[in-house]
C-alpha cells in the first residue's frame, strides 16, 4: 500500500527541525543575508541537537537516518533559511561519496571528525571551465610513490572557507575523459589555499569559495573507492543529494507561499482583501499545486534510495521540478505583493533571490531535463545499481 502518512517519529522529527527553523534560524535570516553574515552560531547549535551529519551511519557517530527523514529535516530548516541550510546540510554532500565508497579507516578518521565537533567539510567537483560538463575539469592527481600531488582549482566551493577537509576530484588520467578521474579526501592543512569568497545574489548566509591546490601532498590511501572511478562516485553522490535539494527547494516555495497569502487577506484594493480577486486566487493555487507536486516528487526520490533503488530518474525529476516551483513561487509571490515585493523591506525579495539557486546549483534545470531525457529515451534497467 502506498501511504504518505508520517509515523509519530517523522512527524516529531519535522516538528523539531520546524521548531529549530522558527526559533533559531528566522529571526536572523534577513540579517544574515544582508551582510552575508558567516552563520557560525547556527552551525554549532544544528550541530549539538543532530540536525547536521544525518546520514552519517551510527558507527561513525552520525545519526544514521534514512534519506525520507533527511527529507523532512531539509524541508524545514530550509523554509527557515535556504542560505543557513546550504551550509548545515553541506557536510551531506562532502560525505556522500565517502559513505558510498571510501575505505574504513577513511570513514572513521574524516566521517568521525564532523560528528565529534562541529566542523564542516566541502565537495570539490566544479571548476572554472567544468560546470555542467564535468568530465572536462583539470585539476591533476598524480601518483608519486605513496602520495598523490594535487594540482588545480576549485569554484563554487560550498563551505570552502571554513571546511576542516575536501571532497576533491581530480584527473589521474588526462587521456581518458570521464573515465580519467578519482576522488580524493584533502584535508585543509594539506595546503588548500582560499582564493576568494563570493559576493553572491543569494543564499548570502552560505560561504562560496573559489580553493586552488599547489602540489597538495596527500597520502595514496586517500583516494576514495578506486582509481578513475571518480566520475561514477560523483554522479552516484548526486543522486543521492538531489532529493535532499529538491526538498530544501520546496521548503523555499512553501515559506513564499505563507509570506503572499498572508499578505494577500492584509492588502485591501478594490475595497476587498486581494485574496478575493481570481487573478491573485489562481497564482495562490498553482503555488499550492505545485509544493504539493514537488514536495511527492521529493519524497518518492528519497524512498527511493531508501529502499536501494536506482533513483537517477527520479531524483532529476524531482531536482528540476522543485526547483522551478521554488522559483516561479517566489516570483508570484513578489507578484502578490506587487511594488512591495520588490522592496528589501518585505520578506519575499529575499526568498526570490534565493529561489535561483535552486535551478543552478547541483545541477542545473537544464542539466536535470538532459539526464531525464537520456534515462527516458535510452533507460537503464531501473533495478541496475549505480554500479562503481
Ligand atoms: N550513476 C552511476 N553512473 C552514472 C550515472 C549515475 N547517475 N550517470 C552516468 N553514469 C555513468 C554512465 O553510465 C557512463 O558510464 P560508462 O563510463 O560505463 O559509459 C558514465 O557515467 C558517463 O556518463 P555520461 O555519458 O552520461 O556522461 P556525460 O559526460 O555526458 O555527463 C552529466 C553527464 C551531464 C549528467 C553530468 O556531467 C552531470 O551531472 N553534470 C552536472 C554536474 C553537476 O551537477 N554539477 C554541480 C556541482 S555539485 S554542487
Amino acid at each position: 500500500m502506498v501511504d504518505f502518512t508520517l509515523t509519530d517519529e517523522q512527524q516529531a522529527l519535522r516538528e523539531m527541525a520546524h521548531d529549530f527553523a522558527e526559533k533559531e534560524m528566522r529571526p536572523v535570516a534577513w540579517e544574515y543575508d544582508k551582510d552575508g553574515t558567516w552563520p557560525q552560531d547556527i552551525i554549532e547549535k544544528a550541530w549539538e541537537l543532530g540536525l547536521m551529519n544525518t546520514h552519517i551511519p551510527e558507527e561513525y557517530g552520525g545519526a544514521g537516518a534514512s534519506y525520507f527523514d533527511g527529507a523532512l529535516i531539509e524541508e524545514e530548516l530550509s523554509w527557515g533559511c535556504s542560505g543557513i541550510q546550504t551550509s548545515l546540510g553541506c557536510n551531506g554532500l562532502a560525505t556522500a561519496p565517502v559513505v558510498y565508497a571510501a575505505s574504513e579507516e577513511l570513514k572513521k578518521e574524516y566521517l568521525g571528525r564532523l560528528t565529534e565537533a562541529p566542523l564542516l567539510a566541502s565537495f570539490c567537483l566544479t571548476e572554472p571551465e567544468a560546470g555542467s560538463d564535468v568530465a572536462s575539469m583539470r585539476t591533476t592527481a598524480v601518483k608519486q610513490g605513496d602520495k598523490y600531488v594535487i594540482n588545480g582549482s576549485k569554484c563554487f566551493i560550498t563551505n570552502g572557507g571554513y571546511a576542516n577537509w575536501y571532497t576533491v576530484y581530480a584527473k589521474t588520467d588526462k587521456e581518458a575523459g570521464h573515465r580519467g578521474i578519482s576522488a580524493f579526501i584533502v584535508p585543509r592543512d594539506a595546503g588548500v589555499v582560499v582564493d576568494k569568497k563570493e559576493d553572491k545574489l543569494g543564499q548570502r548566509a552560505s560561504n562560496t569559495a573559489t580553493i586552488s591546490f599547489s602540489d597538495v601532498e596527500i597520502p595514496a590511501e586517500n583516494l576514495i573507492g578506486e582509481e578513475n572511478k571518480g566520475f561514477k562516485i560523483a554522479m552516484a553522490t548526486l543522486d543521492r543529494t538531489r532529493p535532499g535539494v529538491a526538498s530544501m527547494a520546496v521548503g523555499i516555495a512553501r515559506a513564499a507561499m505563507e509570506f503572499a497569502v498572508n499578505y494577500s487577506k492584509e492588502r485591501v484594493q478594490f475595497g476587498v482583501p486581494i485574496a478575493m480577486h481570481q487573478g491573485i486566487q489562481f497564482m495562490i493555487a498553482d503555488m499550492a499545486s505545485e509544493i504539493e507536486a514537488a514536495r511527492l516528487l521529493a519524497w518518492k526520490s528519497a524512498v527511493m534510495l531508501d529502499n536501494g533503488e536506482r533513483n537517477t530518474l527520479v531524483s532529476s525529476f524531482a531536482k528540476r521540478f522543485a526547483a522551478d516551483t521554488a522559483m516561479k513561487v517566489a516570483t508570484d509571490a513578489v507578484q502578490v505583493y506587487g511594488g512591495y515585493g520588490f522592496i528589501k523591506e518585505y520578506p519575499v525579495e529575499k526568498l526570490f533571490r534565493d529561489a535561483k539557486i535552486m535551478q543552478l546549483y547541483e545541477g542545473t534545470s537544464q542539466i536535470q531535463r538532459l539526464v531525464i531525457a537520456r534515462e527516458t529515451l535510452l533507460p537503464r534497467r531501473v533495478e541496475e545499481p549505480a554500479a562503481v
